[in-house]
Order: structure tokens, then sequence, then C-alpha cells
């Protein structure tokens, strides 16, 4: 397969000014006639070549004359065309598709039987012969005809501008965009579809129609998604200024689809899970996601389709400034703290594993294979971080001088990062040399900190050191502008005033010149040694460093653990409230290991438990922080601060951690399940979420006790449960613990809601994921069930995924979770490579295992790469993990 490189970008050399396209939509074929405007950039008899994959060319003609044999060429994936105009011309394609059996879910496809389409980022070509790339941006209009019995709502971007009855039943609607836009943002659906429909007043006064489609039987689903859509489109105004341009915004729900949803312009097509919801079917945290992605997509209409990008290798221009458009707005709407420690924790256990492994890239990647393989958690979530450190380094009202220039300067074009990082940087008048860096250079950068406390001088000084790692390509690094965050707590646990900071022979005053003081400093630290001295310190502080995890680093410091337990007590910041006890989990966890490994006796400091005991008390606490706090930091973020991961003693210690928390607190937990259960009528307030999430905690550790009386209890909290929420968690709860109870809630559950799909997707996750040992036959076996569907990607990320998340049973000492991942995998990759990638993925960090382990999934990769016929998708994936 052939590699694109950045370097060798060049822009097109022809512009397609305008496209009308005409569907006619069939069960056998569908045709799609494709009617271009083309301008000619350059000079001379340069040829046109268009990208297309699958189509049947029935037609092809220049200004309504077919073109001649010789002057174009069909390959498997490219259509060339030679002795063009030198003028503009109009270039009609007929070309004939088969939607009904695209199971890659790119292109046009079926879903349920109605036709969808999915073209970010280069599924267009599986619809016509197009330049299916970014930077050709055109005004489209389309004609829609298909069967009215079947599929009698025809929809597509822009605004509905004609629409009527044809012959045979048949009826059309024509569609026109009055933006101009890639392809990758042209959506079709057409079928059996109805709609809830409301509106949103936009600032400037104009009335935007808001439609949420879905099948009949599912409308009730969606009050959530539309109230979260005009909560975002009003945000966007608030906070951004940017005012929705047409005057109908669409969103249909499909149960087929490969990612979460798709920004289309004015049509977004979205996964079903994240648009419906009732309280009975849907948990606290898919609320939370459905309201989160209905703003990402939103927001996408200004940061991604009014501004889009260059090229693929600038998608984190899109995608890492709308995830912190989405963060932000999250954080707006529920408990900001709580939805930092959320994402970071994500950033850490998944973005900086793969910044550790062999699909290590930039955030702005130099070379890809596939595409489809980069939509990855470093262009979004490191991406998202890049973005908010240009806010932490600013300020907010910076930021947003920035973005304001950022769409006066580029508003209709396809941009690069060089473009935001200047509006960002001249907006303010400022100049950082080294931030650039954070586009190109892959690696999670390691910040060491030591401090020292002068008491003569009344001086703090913060010594820093930053190295970032080698990765795949990159193997020397250099130093790049890191924001560090640093607050001072005195001997009470109360913020210190501080007034000026030294850096080498500069002195920056931090007193404003109204006197405001500041409590949090942002240290520039761009080299690789570099010391800050904080002056006017009365006392001997305690550090909060790298506050509200203002870089994505991993920070390394001499704060000592009664330091640690002090911050967990005392800090004003509640991210790193929170990262202090994650750190002394860590630790404890750490050393836990080591012992288990040795064969010594285990046991867990009294100081730790007495810190839970006292987070759990403590009312004065948001409760939802307080469930963060209980959390224990995941398997596979200890695995990754080993040498060699060793998954059996990791897994054994945090069920041991977890039971020893449970038996010592356990009166507290019980009056913490007592206290928090919810009313009958769901209540979506952040106060009952916070509730229930720390009920739900408190019974998992009790769960884990296993005793018959608390099963007892968990099995009541099933029964009772009035929603998702609690139903799901007090069944978790039971599984931890193999048995009658476990099989009989497995069984009432299917039983419940084997109509629902989404819900089932849930039921099939929580057995995969399930750490009961050789649980790989179970999860073979479900490949089996009526309620599963390799087609689709839904349930394979829930059976698939959830088994690899569960390292004891994917590492399984005899091979066998390897061996499972890698018979689907081939499967799978016949049907549709994208998804078949992504679980191929769970391979990658094979190298951080014993060397048993390394021969056998070494070996499945083999497998998987000598196998005929394979996926680009799934050939980069693999062959790069085995590089
Ligand atoms: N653009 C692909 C889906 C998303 O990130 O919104
Ligand atoms: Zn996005």
């Amino acid at each position: 397969p052939k590699e694109i490189f950045l370097k060798d970008y060049k822009a097109p050399n022809y512009a397609f000014e305008k496209v009308d396209l005409k569907f006619v939509l069939g069960e056998e074929k569908t045709l799609v006639t494709s009617s271009i405007h083309v301008i000619p950039k350059s000079s001379g008899d340069t040829p046109l070549i268009l990208d297309g994959e699958r189509l049947k060319l029935v037609t092809l003609k220049i200004n309504g004359s077919p073109v001649p044999e010789d002057n174009y060429k069909v390959s498997a994936r490219k259509l060339h065309l030679t002795s063009l105009p030198s003028s503009p011309f109009d270039l009609d394609i007929v070309t004939e598709i088969e939607p009904q059996n695209n199971t890659s879910l790119e292109g046009l496809y079926k879903s349920t039987g109605n036709f969808c389409t999915q073209c970010e980022a280069e599924g267009f070509r599986k619809i016509t012969y197009f330049q299916d790339r970014p930077d050709v941006m055109s005004k489209f209009t389309t004609r829609i005809e298909a069967d009215k019995t079947l599929y009698p709502v025809l929809l597509s971007n822009g605004n509905l501008i004609d629409e009527g009855d044809l012959a045979d039943g048949k009826h059309y609607a024509v569609w026109e965009d009055p933006w101009t836009k890639p392809c990758y943002l042209f959506a079709l659906v057409a079928g059996q579809l109805v709609s809830r429909d409301d509106s949103f007043t936009t600032m400037s006064g104009r009335k935007v129609a808001l439609r949420i489609w879905t099948p009949p039987s599912d409308v009730p689903k969606t009050a959530h998604a539309m109230k979260s859509l005009q909560l975002a489109m009003k945000w966007d105004e608030e906070v951004f200024g940017l005012e929705y341009d047409l005057d109908l915004f669409n969103v249909v729900a499909v149960p087929d689809f490969n990612m979460g949803a798709m920004e289309n312009k004015s049509l977004n097509i979205f996964n079903s899970r994240l648009v419906l919801a009732s309280p009975e079917t849907a948990t606290d945290a898919d609320y939370a996601a459905i309201e989160g992605v209905i703003g990402h997509e939103y927001f996408h209409n200004w940061t991604g389709n009014r501004v889009t990008c260059r090229d693929w290798f600038q998608l984190s221009l899109k995608e890492g400034l709308t995830v912190f458009r989405d963060q932000e707005f999250s954080s707006d709407m529920g408990s900001r703290g709580v939805k930092r420690i959320a994402d970071v924790g994500r950033l850490r256990t998944a973005q900086f594993s793969q910044d550790a492994g062999p699909m290590a890239h930039p955030v702005r990647p130099h070379s890809y294979i596939k595409m489809d393989n980069f939509y990855t958690v470093t262009v979004y979530e490191k991406g998202a971080e890049v973005v908010r450190m240009y806010q932490t380094l600013l300020g907010k009202a910076g930021f947003r001088k920035g973005m304001d220039l950022y769409f006066q300067r580029h508003d209709g074009q396809a941009v690069t990062c060089e473009e935001f990082l200047a509006a960002m940087f001249d907006a303010n008048d400022v100049k950082f040399p080294t931030f650039p860096l954070w586009y190109a250079q892959a690696g999670t950068p390691t910040l060491t900190v030591t401090t020292d406390y002068n008491a003569d001088a009344q001086t703090f000084t913060i010594k820093c050191n930053q190295y970032v790692p080698s990765t795949p390509g990159q193997p020397k690094k250099e130093p790049m502008l890191l924001p560090l965050a640093v607050g001072l707590l005195d001997s009470h646990g109360q913020d210190m005033r501080l007034t000026s900071v030294k850096d080498g022979s500069s002195l920056h005053n931090l007193t404003s010149a109204e006197g405001d003081f500041t409590t949090t400093a942002v240290l520039h630290v761009d080299k690789a040694e570099q010391e800050f001295t904080f002056i006017d310190i009365a006392e001997k502080p305690v550090p909060s460093l790298l506050r509200n995890f203002s870089a994505p680093v991993r920070l390394v410091s001499d704060v000592t653990n009664n330091d640690l337990f002090f911050l967990l007590a005392h800090d004003s910041d509640q991210f790193n409230r929170w990262e202090a006890g994650q750190t002394l989990s860590r630790k404890l966890m750490l050393d836990l290991v080591s012992a288990q490994q040795k064969g010594e006796k285990l046991s867990v400091d009294s100081a730790f438990i007495e810190g839970i005991r006292s987070t759990i008390m403590d009312t004065s606490l948001d409760k939802e922080f307080v469930a963060k706090c209980l959390t224990l930091p995941g398997e596979s973020e200890i695995a990754d601060l080993m040498d060699v991961a060793d998954p059996d003693a990791i897994h054994t210690i945090r069920r041991y951690v977890i039971t020893q928390i449970a038996a010592n607190i356990r009166e507290e937990l019980l009056k913490t399940v007592e206290a928090n259960r919810s009313s009958a009528a769901y209540d979506p307030s952040h106060e009952h979420r916070a509730r229930r999430s720390l009920k739900n905690v408190s019974l998992g550790y009790l769960a884990s006790l296993n005793e018959p009386e608390i099963i007892d209890m968990a099995v009541d909290e099933f029964k009772n449960a009035t929603n998702m929420t609690d139903q799901i968690a007090a069944l978790a709860a039971i599984c931890q613990n193999p048995g009658d109870a476990r099989s009989k809630a497995l069984a009432d559950f299917y039983e419940q809601w084997k109509e629902e799909t989404l819900v089932i997707n849930k039921w099939l996750a929580l057995q995969a994921m399930s750490d009961i040992p050789g649980n790989v036959e179970n999860v073979r076996g479900l490949l089996e069930h009526p309620a599963f569907d390799i087609r689709n990607p839904n349930k394979v990320y829930s059976l698939i995924g959830g088994f690899c998340a569960s390292a004891v049973n994917f590492h399984a000492k005899d091979g066998s979770g390897y061996k499972f991942l890698a018979d689907v995998v081939l499967q799978l990759d016949k049907l549709n490579p994208q998804v078949a990638s992504r679980m191929v993925s769970a391979f990658s960090r094979w190298r951080r295992f014993d060397e048993e382990r390394q021969a056998l999934s070494k070996a499945q990769l083999e497998r998987i790469t000598s196998m005929n016929g394979l996926s680009d998708n799934v050939f980069e994936i693999a062959s790069k993990s085995l590089a």
C-alpha cells in the first residue's frame, strides 16, 4: 500500500466550482449523476485525476459530448482524464453503485432499510468519481429520486428547494446548499423516518427549524438530544459569538455507524447511541455523552465546516479545536472539575499509551497509509490539550481574540494548523517559538520538578527538567513550551498570594496594576532545564503543580506522601485535589504489584484508608467528585507505568485494594448507599446524577466483598432500579462474583431488554469485560448469540472492544485471547476494514508484556499481516505494530 506524506502536498490543478448531484435510489442498483463545473487552475495539459472506488462508470461527458476513450483511463482507485479544455468546462459522470451491499459503512450504504452516507474522510469516492480532498470546495445541489412508500423522507444538505411526485410510485426532492464545502461534508438520507421538531432563534433573530429524525418508535427518546442542541447553539453564541447560518438543522440517528457522529453541513448523521435516551434505557454517562457529541457536531459548523482543513494531516485543526469546544460546553453545563478529571483520565489511559507505542504520531501526522487510522486520541484528545494550552497561555479573553481573528481571516477557506497558530499569536501580539513543536513532535513529555524552600531569603524555587522521549521515526526531540500552572498552599491549606517570580534573570510581577493578586501562576517552561523562584514566600509551602492539568505531560515531582495527603484535603484546584489521591493510589498499587511479584505479604497503608474515609465522609464535597476520588486508577494506567506489564499481578492488586477499602470502610459505604438512593422519578440534575454516581461506586466496593447479604442488597437495587444508571450499576456489582445471582441477573436483564438493542449492547459489554477466568469462551459463545451482529459496529465495539479491555482475559497466558481477537479481525476485515483496524489496535502494545506473551501476540499479528487481501486499514496498524 502507498504511504502519503504531508511534505508532498500540492494544491489541486482544478477547482470544482459547482456540483449538481442526482441520485436514483434503487434496491439492486443506484445511479449517481454528477455534473461538475470545472475551473482549470494551471496552464498546459494537466491531467485531472479523480478518486473512485467500487464504482461502475456508465457515462462520461465533457461539455455534453462523450469523452473519447483515449482521453480517459479507469483503474481500481482512479479515473485519469487527459486532453482537457483549458477554459472552464462541464464534466458529467454517471456511475452505478450498490449501497445495499456496502458493508464498509463508508460512502452510500443501507442501515436497517434506510439509505445514509458517511463521507469523511474518503467515503465520497465510493459514491462517484471526484477530487476527494478537503481543499476542493464546491457549491452542491442534490436531487434524490426514490420509491415514495419505502423512502418517504429524502434529505440532503442545505435548503429544500423542490419536491414532488414521479411516475411508478416514486418521488423526488431537490436540496441546495448555499455554502461551499468539501465533499466529505456531503450527506444524503432516505428512508422511513419521523422527526421531533423544534426551533432555535439565533442572536440576530433567524428562526432555525430543528429536526431530529429517527424510526417512529424512537422519537420519544430524542428529547434530550433536542435540548442539548438548543443549549449548544446558545452556548456558541454566548462564548464565541458564533451563530448558525441556515434556516434548517437536521440530525438523523442511524443504528449502523462506524464513528460516533458526523458533522455534514446542516445534516448531521449520528450513531443512534449518541442520540437516543430515556431514563429507563440510558445511563447518566449516556446522557452526558449525547450532550457532548450533539454539541461537538454542531460546533463543527464553524470549526470544520466554515473553516475546514487544507488536507487530512491538518485533521486536528478542526478536531482538536472542536473537542476543546465540546469539553468547555460540557463543563459549563455540568461540573467543570469533574469534567476535567474525566477528560484527563481518558487522555492519560488511551493517549499516553498510544504516544508510547508503535502508533505514536504527532498531533499533525507526517504520513499515513489510510487516513481512517488517524482519527485517534492523539489527533482528538491531545489536539484538544494543545488548544487548551493556547487558552492557558493567552487567557480566556486572549483566546477569544484569537478565535475572532481566525474566522475573520479564514471563513470559507481550507487551511492548516499554522494559520490557527498565527491567528492566536497575532491577535495577542505574542510569539512562542517552541509552541509549534506540539504539532510536529510525537511522544508525551516528562516534566520532572524538584523544589527548594529558602527560609532566610523567603524564596521557593521550582526546578524543571523536560524530556520528550523518542518515538518511531523521531529519535531526537527539542524542548517545547509547557505552561506549568502552580499554586502554593500555606500550612492552613490556604492558597498563598503570589506576587512575583524570577525566571532566570527576568523578574515577572504577578500582581496586576489594580492590585489584584493571583494564587495560580502559569510558568512558561520551554527549556530542557529551567528554574523559577517565587519571591516573598513567608513559610515553606506545599506546591500544587500542573493545576488543572495545564499541559499534557507526565509529571514527576519530589512532593512527599504527606504533601499529597495535604493536597487531597485542601487544594483549591479540584483537579489537583483528585490527582493527589490518584498519585497516592498509583504509588500504593505499584508497590503492591512489586510485593505480589516477589511473593511478599500484602498490606494497605492505614493513612491511605483514612484518606479515603475522610473523603467519603466530607459532606462539603460534590458527590460526583467524591465518586471520582473513590475510583482507583485503571489497570492499564498501572501497566503503563511498569517496565514489563504484568496484567495478572495488576489485576490481583487492584481487586485486593478494592476489597481492603471495602472491608475497612464498610459502614461508611453502606450509609452512603442508603443515603443516596434515587427517587422514583428520574431527576437528570447535577445533584441527582452526583448522588447516583456516589451510591453506585459505593455499591461496587461493597459487592467486592461477596457477602450474601450485600449481594442480596445489590439484587434488590437491580430489581428496584427505576433508571438504567442504577440498574446497570447494580448488575455490574452483582457480576463481579461468579455464581447463581450473577447468572440469574444477566438472564433477567436480557429478558427485560432484548428488544432494546442499545441496552443489549451494554449487556454484551458487561460480560465481555468480565475478569472471570477463561471468559474468552463465553465471549466466543456470545458471537453466536442473536443479540450479536458482526455487521453492526456498536455490537463489535461492545463485545470485541469490551473483551480487549479486560486485561486478564485478553492477555491470558495461553494466548487464547490473542487468537480470538485475530480470528475476529480477519473475519471483520472482509466486511468493515475501519472497524477491523480499530480492533486490531488492541495488539499494538504487545512489546510491553513478558516474553511469552510477546511471542504469542506477535504470532497472531504475523498471521494477520500474512493474510491475502488484507485491507490497507488493518495492514497499516498491524504492520506498524510489528515494526
Ligand atoms: N468528523 C468526524 C466525526 C467527528 O469528529 O465529529
Ligand atoms: Zn469532530
